[in-house]
């Protein structure tokens, strides 16, 4: 059990379940974001910070033994607040946790890194990054952060590129890209429990028949997905029509991300 874990982005979707069910794996949760966060619970320390603040975040990490990085621009948009949450504000992450006794990170990173492959083509954590807008190259960013603290410094990140982690599949193509929230927990579990991180890449997708992503580099860590995307398909077919195949949803990995063009400042 470590004494203090950071959650950031813990007032986000996934902070929120993060912060709701990673108590287990930390005396003390500290929890961040630039938005409200509530009250704090007795295990649970708020801290409101923007991760482009380079003293502010050198602060948040200071005695933390893990970190569990959440926080950022999660969607396409213009390039400034990309730039300041998950350009800038990766690179303070990696500073602080340096100065700090680099406490090992897993890191949101997104299938949109990989976006504009085809979904007819599968990926293993070799594959060429193809990002399929700012967003997504803001995610190679982070990916290239963590490599570099990896090979010059040893900093272990668990570098999750995260399908789509939900409740349930929204659409067909989530059939592929669909991370239960629980395989989510017990990958996080399994980044922090292992002997030797290292910083592997790592598909966040459940054991769906759909699946486009091979995880077997990152087999080491024990992580064995459970849920499968293929008990919604049904409902998912009465529900919705079947997009046209030549639509971008149904094209690339990254689905609509592709078709979004660069957002005006
Ligand atoms: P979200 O948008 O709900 O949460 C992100 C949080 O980051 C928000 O609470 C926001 O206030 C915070 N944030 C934004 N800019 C900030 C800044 N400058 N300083 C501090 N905090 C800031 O996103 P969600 O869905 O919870 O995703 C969490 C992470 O996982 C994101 O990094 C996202 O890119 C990644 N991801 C999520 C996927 C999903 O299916 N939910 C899929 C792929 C990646
Ligand atoms: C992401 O990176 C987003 O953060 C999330 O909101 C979903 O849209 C997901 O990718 C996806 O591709 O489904």
């Amino acid at each position: 059990m470590m004494k203090r874990l950071l959650i950031t982005g813990a007032a986000g979707g996934l902070g929120q379940m993060a912060r709701a069910r990673l108590p287990h794996l930390a005396e003390t949760l500290r929890l961040s974001d630039i938005g409200d966060l509530g009250s704090a619970a007795p295990h649970e320390e708020l801290v409101q910070c923007d991760l482009g603040d380079k003293a502010g975040v050198d602060a948040l990490v200071a005695g933390c033994d893990g970190i569990v990085h959440l926080g950022g621009i999660s969607v396409e948009d213009s390039w400034t607040p990309i730039r300041t949450a998950n350009i800038d504000g990766m690179f303070n992450l990696y500073e602080a946790a340096r100065a700090h006794g680099q406490p090992r990170i897993v890191f949101a990173s997104s299938n949109h890194a990989i976006g504009f492959h085809r979904q007819t083509t599968h990926l293993d954590a070799s594959a060429p990054t193809r990002p399929d807008g700012l967003y997504g190259v803001s995610k190679v960013f982070g990916e290239a952060i963590a490599s570099m603290y990896h090979d010059k410094f040893g900093q272990e990140t668990a570098i999750v590129r995260i399908g789509s982690c939900r409740p349930e599949p929204a659409d067909h193509r989530m059939l592929a890209t669909w991370l239960s929230p629980a395989d989510f927990v017990r990958l996080i579990e399994c980044a922090f429990r292992a002997p030797v991180l290292g910083c592997p890449i790592i598909y966040g997708a459940s054991d769906n028949d759909a699946a486009w992503w091979d995880n077997s580099a990152a087999r080491y860590l024990g992580w064995r997905p459970r849920d499968n995307s293929e008990k919604f398909r049904a409902d998912l077919d009465a529900r919705l029509d079947r997009p046209a195949p030549d639509a971008p949803v149904s094209r690339y990995q990254g689905g609509v991300f592709t078709a979004d063009s660069i957002h005006e400042e």
